[in-house]
């Protein structure tokens, strides 16, 4: 049995933390907590996260909220080459997630909930999302120019944790024509055997739901 909990399902953002941990190797285990039946709010979870969302982690003592800051601890502390190796380059990865997050997560979450079939997303909300995202992908295919990953040649934390927000766009078969160094940056953060691994097990999850 594992010291490791991560909190959610393959419905939400707790994916991120599963490529995570599939990344890395480590052993865990996944506590489902549906927001779709409301479980985010029941008196046992909101013990672990008050927020009342998903994803939350516990490993050992310590209880963590924020799905890309449970990345960032899951990479310092396991994390081998996925971690940033110097000062600078943790300052990087912590500006990057907090950028995914801050400047291009609300237009993509608009994207991704509206190709899952939510109610309540219109024409005109999702047409603003698609014209509003295009400002931090041209940052990102700015920031791409001449090196593979976000940090330098290697895959870290950094990458997965944008890719784990824009990753939607791919999703969406949102068009990246404009953008290629984003384009073949993101095809190669989700080719990695751990993202396909998660990706696999989000779709059969998905497909279960459906029956
Ligand atoms: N910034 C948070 C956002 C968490 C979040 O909004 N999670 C969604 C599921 S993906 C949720 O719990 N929704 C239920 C609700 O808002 O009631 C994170 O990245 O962890």
């Amino acid at each position: 049995m594992s010291d490791l909990t991560i909190y959610g399902t393959y419905a939400s953002r707790a994916t991120r933390n599963i490529w995570m941990a599939l990344e890395l190797g480590i052993d865990y285990s996944l506590e489902s907590v549906d927001t779709r039946k409301g479980e985010q709010k029941g008196d046992d979870y909101l013990a672990v996260n008050p927020n009342a969302r998903v994803p939350a982690l516990r490993d050992g003592d310590l209880v963590l909220w924020e799905s890309l800051a449970i990345n960032l601890y899951l990479a310092k502390k396991y994390g081998g080459e996925l971690a940033p190796l110097s000062l600078e380059d943790e300052a990087r990865a912590i500006q990057w997630s907090m950028w995914a997050l801050t400047e291009a997560e609300s237009h993509c979450v608009v994207i991704i909930q509206n190709l899952m079939g939510h109610a309540g997303i219109t024409d005109e909300m999702l047409e603003t999302a698609h014209a509003d995202v295009a400002r931090p992908l041209k940052v990102l295919e700015g920031a791409l120019q001449g090196r593979d990953h976000l940090l330098g040649a290697e895959f870290t934390v950094a990458d997965l944790n944008v890719a784990s927000v824009l990753g939607t766009l791919q999703r969406a078969k949102y068009d990246l024509g404009p953008y290629p160094k984003v384009a073949a940056w993101l095809t190669r953060c989700t080719a990695r055997p751990a993202a396909k691994k998660m990706a696999e097990e989000r779709a059969a999850y998905l497909a279960a739901q459906k029956d």
